[in-house]
């Protein structure tokens, strides 16, 4: 992996709701505060150790909001400070409204939370355009922009249009729901986040299952195209892959014998003169799980009576929020609890429960760390939970054991940690003793397995791990670029066209001629194309052929009485204006018997799906079928299909729009255009297709002819066209010759 001095960027832009730092004001100075939060101290780390590296670190411009008497000061060396002012009003329906009384509810599986207000999402528009307003006057070529966290879903997508070249990155720090709970969401407004998401090239999760989820999402919400992690965004590729957040390792776990640690220890040490210690800390929010956490150790202490005056659990809420309603009851709902726990077991000479409501510092969060025995971290849902990871970075000298909610994206990677369902208050009572009484041998042979996964995946690794993979997503867009059709180059073409005596059109049908539709039966011509191709064919110096998959009857049916040549059947049978068809190939047919009771099976099994029937060849159709179904059964066909075609090596499996066909290889749109160029001295040919069939057809135009491919995906036509629609331009260019 290449370090981050390594990477193609000139500068790196982050930007997130808040800025690293903000102004506090003391009698009538102001001093810059650092603020809490993983972002913060992952960015300040990896600038401090690219420097004792004495690597160069890019410039850093850090985009959040903030006071406008910020981006004056020297807070820092490595970063330069550009805040963004949202007006008071906006910002309490934008940040406390949208983003924490709509998306993170639903977002952690609180649905009756949930708030659905439309002035909250206007609000929401507007903060993500006044962000945009700040980004777009620093952008410059060459930037690595990366954005965060669900306060911005929209910010990509808007950078997107305006700077089309941008690379850009998006993290979500938070869970990424399930369909079924993001389809709650107004259609307009997931459509909106989706979309606002995949303005960015690379989009990261903390686990794997957010960033499937988002992915399904994207597909039947979007119904963009989806390989893999890769999705089509418009003929752009994005990425969504899991990059679980780590932590700075080494500076928790050696924290653990510093000064200030150690002078905090001792304290607590002190205090609990041989009692064992339990600890929790987050902030203040009912994904955390309180509530049901308490309960647990209560019923703990009900339980396992052998551990009266023996255990305190240290209860830490940070202060967070408290001006949402909820959380003020939460907070009064926590106290209550914690309240009726000391009253029922506690004595003068021991409380079980130590319950803080505030801030601590970072040597004294590091002591409590080192000295617990247990920690239990039970949210109801969390993204990631980086205090799991850092307790255990703080095993250093005295081991504990961790508790952990599989609700976490912590879970994911603590495998040796002992998992709880916070919802089961028994099995989290009995994991708190099972903690405890665990022999101190297992403690450290489990504890040194996690270490080593965080120390190697710490957070310096996955702020590379990111960088390196949108540098590949961006190399693989690049590579993908294909070679639109312009306007000169078709005035080119024109030219050559109007100055030709023997022309040759070798057009497809389904997808080139018309648009592709649900139901096959109903792709039919519009009479504007029509109209183009007559005037075409009436010009003595043209030959028109419809070169199609299609069958010999529909084909008649289409062209009865246009004058073109047909080529059906991929190439199989073709017919001259007032002749019958005549076969290009003679091939055995038994192996359809052999096939059609496989396909009837897959017809069975992927409800929508159709077999359809030809002369030369049998295709299977699922156009009509859900797209998740049928991903899995393309898979086992082609599967059941290879160990067939083993045996019949004269066989091929065409795999076109929605569709696998299978098929001699004694001909194809190629073998048979190669048969119609070679038998006539055309000066001008040109071929028009739009799936992967065509690219037979393409790859035998010779180099004076033209190709173009409709769509955007890489080919062996010379040309992509965005859309079907501009067929019908491009033919009317050469009919207004014609005529
Ligand atoms: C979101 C996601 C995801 C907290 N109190 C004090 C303090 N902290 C530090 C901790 C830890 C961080 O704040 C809290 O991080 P969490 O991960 O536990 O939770 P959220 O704030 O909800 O963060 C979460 C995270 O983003 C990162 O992507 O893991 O799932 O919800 O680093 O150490 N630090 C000090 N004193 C405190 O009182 N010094």
């Amino acid at each position: 992996m290449k370090t981050l001095d390594q990477i193609n960027f000139k500068r790196l832009i982050i930007v997130s709701y808040r800025l690293p730092f903000k102004l506090v004001r003391k009698k009538d100075e102001y001093y810059a505060v650092q603020n809490s939060g993983g972002l913060v101290s992952a960015i300040l780390s990896l600038s401090d150790k690219m420097q004792s590296l004495e690597r160069t670190m890019p410039e850093i411009l850090w985009v959040g909001m903030g006071e406008k008497k910020l981006s004056d000061e020297n807070i820092h060396s490595s970063f330069r400070l550009f805040p963004v002012e949202i007006p008071r009003k906006i910002n309490d329906k934008y940040y406390g409204g949208f983003c924490n009384n709509t998306i993170w509810p639903l977002f952690h599986y609180f649905t009756s939370s949930t708030k659905y207000d439309t002035s909250y999402f206007e609000a929401y528009k507007t903060a993500n355009n006044l962000f945009f307003d700040k980004l777009r006057e620093l952008i410059e070529p060459g930037d690595l922009i990366w954005i965060h966290d669900y306060q911005l879903f929209f910010l990509p997508e808007l950078v997107r249009q305006s700077f089309p070249k941008a690379l850009i990155g998006f993290f979500l720090h938070i869970p990424f729901p399930s369909f079924e709970i993001l389809r709650l969401l107004p259609v307009k407004w997931r459509e909106m986040i989706l979309k606002g998401m995949t303005g960015a090239d690379l989009i990261g999760f903390h686990t794997n299952d957010y960033a499937q989820y988002f992915i399904r999402s994207v597909k039947r919400i979007l119904g963009y195209k989806v390989d893999r992690n890769y999705i089509n965004v418009n003929n752009r590729i994005t990425k969504a892959d899991a990059f679980p957040i780590g932590i700075d390792f080494d500076k928790f776990h050696d924290a653990c014998f510093v000064g200030k640690t150690e002078q905090k220890k001792k304290k607590i040490m002190d205090f609990l003169s041989g009692k064992k210690l339990v600890f929790s800390l987050d902030r203040l929010d009912y994904s955390k799980g309180f509530i049901h956490r308490l309960k647990a150790y209560e019923r703990f202490l009900e339980k396992y009576p052998e551990w009266h005056f023996k255990v305190v659990f240290n209860m830490i809420v940070i202060p967070s929020r408290d001006i949402i309603q909820e959380y003020r009851l939460l907070r009064k709902e926590i106290e209550a609890i914690s309240g009726r726990i000391n009253g029922k077991y506690g004595t003068l000479d021991w409380m079980p429960l130590v319950y803080q409501y505030k801030s601590i510092p970072f040597h004294e969060m590091v002591a409590i760390y080192n000295l617990s025995d247990a920690g239990l971290i039970t949210p109801l849902r969390d993204g990631m939970n980086l205090v799991a990871k850092e307790y255990i970075a703080s095993q250093n000298g005295h081991y504990g054991m961790l508790i952990i909610s599989e609700m976490t994206g912590a879970a994911v990677e603590l495998n040796e940690a002992i998992t709880i369902n916070p919802t089961d208050t028994e099995k989290t009572a009995d994991a708190i003793n099972q903690a405890l009484i665990m022999p101190e041998e297992e403690k450290i042979r489990r504890i040194l397995k996690m270490q080593n996964r965080l120390k190697r995946y710490d957070i310096f690794t996955w702020t590379n791990d990111f960088f390196n993979q949108l540098e590949d997503t961006k190399k693989e867009n690049d590579s993908l670029q294909v070679n639109f059709l312009n306007e000169s180059t078709l005035n080119h073409i024109r030219e050559k066209y109007c100055h030709a005596k023997k022309r040759l059109f070798l057009i497809d049908y389904d997808g080139t001629l018309t648009s592709l539709v649900k139901t096959p039966d109903t792709a039919i011509m519009n009479d504007n194309t029509r109209t183009m191709l007559e005037d075409l064919i009436a010009d003595s110096r043209n030959t028109v052929i419809i070169i199609s998959g299609r069958t010999r009857e529909f084909m008649d049916e289409q062209f009865k009485d246009l004058g073109a040549v047909l080529v059906a059947e991929h190439g199989f049978f073709t017919r001259y204006p007032g002749n019958n068809w005549v076969n290009n190939a003679e091939i055995n047919l038994s192996w359809k018997n052999r096939i059609r009771p496989l396909l009837d099976d897959y017809i069975d099994r992927c409800n929508g799906s159709v077999i359809e029937e030809k002369y030369s060849s049998m295709a299977w159709h699922y156009r009509n079928a859900d797209e998740d179904i049928a991903s899995i059964r393309i898979n086992e066909l082609k599967d059941d299909l290879r160990e067939i075609l083993v045996n019949e090596p004269k066989l091929q499996v065409l795999e076109g729009d929605k569709v696998l066909e299978i098929k001699s290889i004694l001909y194809d749109k190629g073998s048979i255009a190669t048969h119609i160029i070679n038998n006539d001295n055309y000066d001008f040919i040109i071929a028009l297709g739009d799936d992967s069939t065509d690219e037979d057809l393409f790859k035998i135009i010779p180099e004076s002819g033209f190709t173009i491919r409709v769509g955007s995906k890489p080919t062996n036509a010379r040309f992509n066209i965005k859309n079907q629609s501009q067929i019908v331009k491009i033919l009317s260019f050469f009919s207004d010759c014609s005529r």
